[in-house]
């Protein structure tokens, strides 16, 4: 598999409940190194353009909506197969159906307030890590 790169998100409803430290023991506990990391409040602009992909999706008004109703915490996540690693301890996209012991399963409010992103693939995680963070503020 080799060393990889994710791109995470704390979402507004995991930083309204002030659940930061909390997810990054999950994440590093879990052998995600985090080796980016920055707090924003995302533009309407930034949250369409993120979420693109789900442009045609009956829940995008609202879920960009979500991801500008408060602060988010945008990461680069480290590991060997990152990508699924970090998947894997985010659960499923639906708290209901995710496993014991996932960030979303523990933490999530709902199917949309569900606490974390977390990219799909190692070719999405380029294209999101650029969306955010320049080379020099990734310090691997
Ligand atoms: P993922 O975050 O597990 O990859 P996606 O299908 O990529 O799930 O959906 C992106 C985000 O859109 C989800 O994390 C969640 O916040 C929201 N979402 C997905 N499906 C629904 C839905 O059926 N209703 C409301 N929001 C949804
Ligand atoms: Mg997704």
């Amino acid at each position: 598999m080799g060393v990889e790169r994710t791109l995470s998100i704390i979402k507004p409803d995991a930083t309204r409940r002030n659940l930061t430290g909390k997810i990054n023991a999950r994440l590093e506990d879990s052998g995600l190194k985090i080796i980016a990391q920055k707090r924003l409040h995302l533009t309407r602009g930034q949250a369409e353009k993120f979420y693109e992909v789900h442009k045609e999706r009956p829940f995008y008004n609202d879920l960009v909506e979500f991801m500008i109703s408060g602060p988010v915490v945008v990461q680069v996540l480290e590991a060997d197969g990152a990508v699924a690693l970090n998947r894997k301890v985010m659960g499923e996209t639906n708290p209901a159906n995710a496993a014991e012991g996932t960030i979303r399963r523990d933490f999530a409010e709902s199917i949309e307030a569900n606490s974390v992103h977390g990219s799909d693939s190692a070719e999405n995680a380029q294209n999101e890590i650029r969306f955010f963070f320049s080379e020099t503020e990734i310090v691997g």
